[in-house]
C-alpha cells in the first residue's frame, strides 16, 4: 500500500482486518440453529471468500435478474440521487460486497462537483471488505474511506465521520430481502438512527412477481445457487469441524406466495447423523436446514415497512421491465 492510500485509509476503533472472537460466536449460533424446528442456519454464513466468489457467479446468471435491474436502475438514476443528496454526504454502504455499484453514485457525485466526505463501506466478508476499501482509496484518492468489518444485523459503532457531513445510506441488492419484515423494520429504525433527523437511505429492493421466475432465479439450470447454498455445508466442515456429506443435501429453492418470499433449503436425501463441533445432529429423511428467506415487496408492504421505520419515500425508480426497486427514502 502507497503512504498516501494508506493515510486516506482510515483505521476505524477497531481494525477491520483484525481478527475477531467470530469463532466462538459461530458455534453458538450453528448449534443454535440446528437445534430449532425447522433446523435453521442464517444467511450471512453463506459470506466467506469461497461463498462471495460463488454469489459473484451468480450475479452474471441469466436467471439471476435482480443485480442486472438494480444496476440499470443506478445508472439511470445515480446523476438524481447526487442532486437529491447534495454536497458533503457520507456514504455508508451496508453490505458493500464487490462495490460495483458505489462506483457509479462516487462518479456522480464527483460530475455534479459534490464532494464526498466519507465512504463508509460495511462488509461482513473481510477480504471483499479489503478489496473494496482499496480500489475505491487508489480510484477516488480525495475521498476518506473508513471501512467496518462488521455483521451489521447487529447494532454497530461507525467510525467518527466529519459532523456536518450529512448521512447517505445505501443498503443495495435486496439484502433486506433477507429479513423476516418484522426484522427489516427494526434494521431500518437502526438506520434511520444512524443517518439521522436530515439523513437520506437508497434502499434496492426486489419486487414481488410471478413464481415461475422468482423459483429460477434462485434455482438456476448451471447449479451455481445449488453449489452457494451447499457450500455452508463445506464451511461448517471445515470451521466447526463438522463432517456434512454435500451428496446427502439436495438444493430446494421455492417461493412461498403467502408469506412472499423465496426460501432456499438444503434436503436430507436419508435419514442421517452429522456431527457438528461434537455435538450429534439426526436428520429425517426429507428434513430440511433453511438457509435463506428473501422476501418480495410489493408498493403497499413497502410503504408499511419504510413508514413504520421513519423514512419517507421521496423517489421510487423501477427498470424498464419493473422487476426491481431503488427508493430515495429521507428521513421523515
Ligand atoms: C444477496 C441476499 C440479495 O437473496 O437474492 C442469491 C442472495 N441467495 N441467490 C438474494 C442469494 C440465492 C441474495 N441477496
Amino acid at each position: 500500500m502507497t503512504a498516501s492510500l494508506s493515510r486516506q485509509l482510515h483505521a476505524p476503533h477497531e481494525n477491520p482486518f483484525a481478527s475477531t472472537d467470530a469463532g466462538s460466536a459461530l458455534h453458538a449460533e450453528v448449534l443454535n440453529g440446528l437445534s430449532m424446528v425447522p433446523k435453521t442456519l442464517p444467511p450471512k454464513l453463506f459470506y466467506d471468500a469461497a461463498g462471495a466468489a460463488l454469489f459473484e457467479r451468480i450475479t452474471e446468471l441469466p436467471e439471476y435478474y435482480l443485480t442486472r435491474a438494480e444496476l440499470e436502475i443506478v445508472r439511470a438514476r445515480a446523476d438524481d440521487i447526487a442532486t437529491l443528496a447534495g454536497d458533503r454526504c457520507a456514504l455508508i454502504e451496508y453490505g458493500s460486497g464487490a462495490g460495483i455499484k458505489v462506483g457509479l453514485l462516487l462518479d456522480a457525485f464527483a460530475s455534479r462537483h459534490h464532494p464526498v466526505a466519507a465512504y463508509v463501506p460495511l462488509d461482513i466478508s473481510r477480504e471483499q471488505l479489503a478489496d473494496v476499501a482499496l480500489r475505491i482509496a487508489a480510484e477516488y484518492p480525495t475521498i476518506p474511506v473508513h471501512p467496518v468489518c462488521a455483521d451489521y444485523t447487529a447494532p454497530l459503532r461507525l467510525p467518527d465521520l466529519p459532523q456536518r457531513a450529512r448521512r447517505v445510506a445505501f443498503f443495495p441488492g435486496s439484502t433486506i430481502g433477507n429479513f423476516h419484515p418484522t426484522e427489516a423494520a427494526a434494521f431500518l429504525r437502526r438506520v434511520r438512527r444512524t443517518v439521522a433527523d436530515d439523513g437520506v437511505l437508497v434502499l434496492g429492493v426486489d419486487r414481488r412477481k410471478d413464481a415461475a421466475t422468482l423459483g429460477a432465479a434462485y434455482d438456476d439450470a448451471a447449479g451455481v445457487t445449488a453449489e452457494f447454498n451447499r457450500n455452508m455445508l463445506r464451511r461448517l466442515n471445515r470451521e466447526l469441524d463438522a463432517d456434512f456429506d454435500l451428496a446427502r443435501f439436495r438444493h430446494l429453492a421455492f417461493f412461498n406466495d403467502t408469506a412472499s418470499r423465496v426460501e432456499m433449503h438444503l434436503v436430507s436425501t436419508e435419514a442421517q447423523v452429522v456431527h457438528v463441533a461434537g455435538e450429534r445432529i439426526a436428520f429425517n429423511e426429507g428434513e430440511s436446514i433453511w438457509t435463506e428467506s428473501s422476501y418480495k415487496y410489493d408498493r403497499d408492504s413497502l410503504d408499511t415497512l419504510v413508514t413504520s421505520a421513519g423514512f419517507r419515500i421521496t423517489r421510487l425508480w423501477t427498470d424498464a421491465a419493473e422487476r426491481f426497486w431503488v427508493a430515495y427514502l429521507d428521513a421523515a
